[in-house]
């Protein structure tokens, strides 16, 4: 059976949960991180040699990088949903991969840990100022894309979406500014109703507040 190692509160763990969702994949998750701990257990460093999660395995393959299991798990079963038939279709979703994982992704993550998972009494206010600003810049950049077409790689679901969508539950729910971002908004409402979305990436992350101290 498929197995995962990682904490349901990881954001990088939750895109391979939803994948795993929403292909209706038998699995079990072990949880590793955070507070369970285990980062530099032999188990963990034998399958992923930076002792990161998320990791899966599943028959003979062993991966990690949630973007590479994504990948994985959508062109192993997901061929014709997730996995888009066409090359010029999963480049599309490379390419927002990509994006979301350099761009969206990297800015989100940096204020989610400057602000809401460092103690009040050490933020730093400027930084926060500067990376809410990023935050709003690339996701009125996603709601253009969003005006034309109901998923990043066109009409569908695909792979493309998973690691941009999966920012969106802490992004609406943290108490931030945020610009008007309708197209964005409308996605995300849709998104709450998914069932596979609703369980493993609305996953509560209290237990991460003020768990960094600078
Ligand atoms: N680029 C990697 C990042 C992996 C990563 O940073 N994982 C974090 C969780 S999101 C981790 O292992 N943190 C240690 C912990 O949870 O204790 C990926 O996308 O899988």
């Amino acid at each position: 059976m498929l197995k995962i190692w990682g904490r349901a509160n990881s954001i990088n763990v939750q895109k391979v949960m939803w994948v795993v969702g929403e292909l209706d994949l038998d699995y079990e998750r072990i949880d590793v991180g955070g507070k369970y701990g285990g980062m530099d257990s032999p188990e963990l460093l034998a399958r992923n040699p930076h002792g990161l999660i998320p990791v899966i395995e599943d028959n003979s393959a062993t991966v990690w990088e949630s973007h590479a299991i994504v990948r994985y798990l959508a062109a192993q079963y997901g061929d014709g949903s997730l996995w888009p038939s066409y090359p010029a279709a999963r480049s599309t979703a490379d390419m927002w991969m990509e994006w979301a994982q350099t761009v969206l992704q990297h800015g989100f993550i940096q204020l989610f840990w400057n602000l809401y998972r460092t103690p009040v009494e050490h933020h730093d206010h400027a930084l926060l100022a500067d990376l809410t600003a990023k935050c709003a810049d690339n996701f009125t950049q996603l709601n253009r894309v969003l005006g034309k077409q109901p998923f990043i790689t066109g009409d569908q679901l695909t792979y493309g979406d998973i690691p941009i969508a999966t920012q969106f539950y802490r992004y609406f729910t943290l108490d931030i500014e945020r610009p008007s971002v309708p197209n964005v908004e409308a996605w995300y409402e849709r998104l709450t109703k998914n069932a596979a979305y609703a369980e493993h990436v609305m996953v509560p992350y209290e237990d991460l507040r003020a768990t960094i101290v600078p």
